[in-house]
C-alpha cells in the first residue's frame, strides 16, 4: 500500500508541472491518475507515517449522519474541517476581532498573526460548542459531503445504493455523487471526492472513488482510509465480504511547502498493514466512533505539514 502511494508521489515529482493554485502556494501536479488497494490484503492506513484513524472514523460517521455541522467534529475532538467554517465566520459581519484575511497563508508566514489567530479560532471553537444559536448559524458548512449522500435534493443516497446492492448486485448503477451543481456554491468547500461507485463480484464489494483535486500529502492518505472504511461499512451492512478500493484522481498535486515532508516519507520503509476491528451490532447509520478500530498499527512516526485553506 505504501509502495502505491510512493508510486504516486513518484509519478507527480517526475512527469507533474508546476502551477499556481487558488491557495496561492503553488503545486506540481499530475492531471488522472488511479490506484488500487486490495482489501483483502490488510487496511490502508499509511505506515511509512502516521495517520490519525480516529479523525477519519469520526469524519466518516458524521458524513453518514447526514451532519453537516462541525459541533459533532470538535465534540469528538476532530478539528479537520475549523479553518472552512471559521472562513464564513471571519467574513461575515458578526465577526469584530482582528482582520483575519488570508487567515491560512499569513499563519504559515508570521508568527506574531499566528497567535492571534489561533486566539480567535479557539474563541470561535468554545462557542461553537456552547452556544447553540452561534453553531447554527457559523458551524454549519452547508451542503457538504453529509447532506448529498443523505438527502441530495430529496434523495438517501446512502439508503439507496445498499438497497441496491442488496437486491441487484450485480447493476452497473450503485453511485453516490457529492458534486451537486444546483448547491456547490453555497458549500465551505467544493467536494473533492466528486463520485464513487460501488461493484460487486464473488461476494466481495469495491468501491471506485473519482476524487477531483487531491492534496497528496495531507488529503490522500485520509482519503484512502476513509473510503477503505466506507467499503468495509456497506460490505458488512450488504452481507459482502471486501473486495478493492479503487482510488481515481482528477488533479493530484503536491504544494511547494510540502517537498521536505515528502522527501522525509520517501526515504521511510512500510510496514505491515493493520486491520480493521468493528465492535458493533448496530447498523452503519448508528456506529459509534469507539465501535471501530485498527489493530496492528506500528508506523513511522507523524511527519507535519502546513494545510493550504
Ligand atoms: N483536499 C484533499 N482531500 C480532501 C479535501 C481536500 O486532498 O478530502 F477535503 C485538498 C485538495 C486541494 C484542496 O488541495 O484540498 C481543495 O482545494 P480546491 O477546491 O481548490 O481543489
Amino acid at each position: 500500500m505504501a509502495q502505491v502511494y510512493k508510486d504516486l508521489i513518484e509519478t507527480i515529482l517526475t512527469k507533474g508541472e508546476t502551477r499556481s493554485d487558488r491557495t496561492g502556494v503553488g503545486t506540481t501536479s499530475y492531471f488522472g491518475y488511479q490506484m488500487r488497494f486490495d482489501l483483502q490484503k490488510g487496511f490502508p492506513l499509511l505506515t511509512t507515517k502516521r495517520v490519525p484513524f480516529r479523525l477519519i472514523v469520526s469524519e466518516l460517521l458524521w458524513f453518514l449522519k447526514g451532519d453537516t455541522n462541525i459541533r459533532y467534529l470538535l465534540e469528538h475532538n476532530n478539528h479537520i474541517w475549523d479553518e472552512w467554517a471559521f472562513e464564513n465566520y471571519v467574513k461575515s459581519d458578526d465577526y469584530t476581532g482582528p482582520n483575519m484575511d488570508q487567515f491560512g497563508l499569513r499563519a504559515l508566514e508570521d508568527e506574531a498573526f499566528n497567535e492571534v489567530y489561533q486566539r480567535e479560532m479557539k474563541k470561535f471553537q468554545e462557542r461553537i460548542l456552547t452556544d447553540d444559536d452561534f453553531s447554527q448559524k457559523y458551524g454549519d458548512l452547508g451542503p457538504v459531503y453529509g447532506k448529498q449522500w443523505r438527502d441530495f435534493n430529496g434523495v438517501d443516497q446512502v439508503k439507496q445504493v445498499i438497497e441496491q446492492i442488496k437486491e441487484n448486485p450485480y447493476s452497473r448503477r450503485h453511485l453516490v455523487v457529492a458534486w451537486n451543481p444546483v448547491e456547490v456554491d453555497e458549500m465551505a468547500l467544493p467536494p473533492c471526492h466528486t463520485l464513487f461507485q460501488f461493484y460487486v463480484q464473488d461476494g466481495k464489494l469495491s468501491c471506485q472513488l473519482y476524487q477531483r483535486s487531491a492534496d497528496v500529502f495531507l488529503g490522500v492518505p485520509f482519503n484512502i482510509a476513509s473510503y477503505a472504511l466506507l467499503t468495509h461499512l456497506i460490505a458488512r451492512e450488504c452481507g459482502l465480504e471486501v473486495g478493492e478500493f479503487i482510488h481515481t484522481f482528477g488533479d493530484a498535486h503536491i504544494y511547494s511547502n510540502h517537498i521536505d515532508a515528502i522527501n522525509t516519507l520517501m526515504e521511510r520503509d512500510p510496514k505491515a498493514l493493520p486491520t480493521l476491528v468493528i465492535d458493533s451490532d448496530q447498523s452503519i447509520f448508528d456506529l459509534e466512533s469507539e465501535d471501530i478500530k485498527v489493530e496492528g498499527y506500528h508506523p513511522h512516526g507523524r511527519i507535519t505539514a502546513p494545510i493550504a485553506v
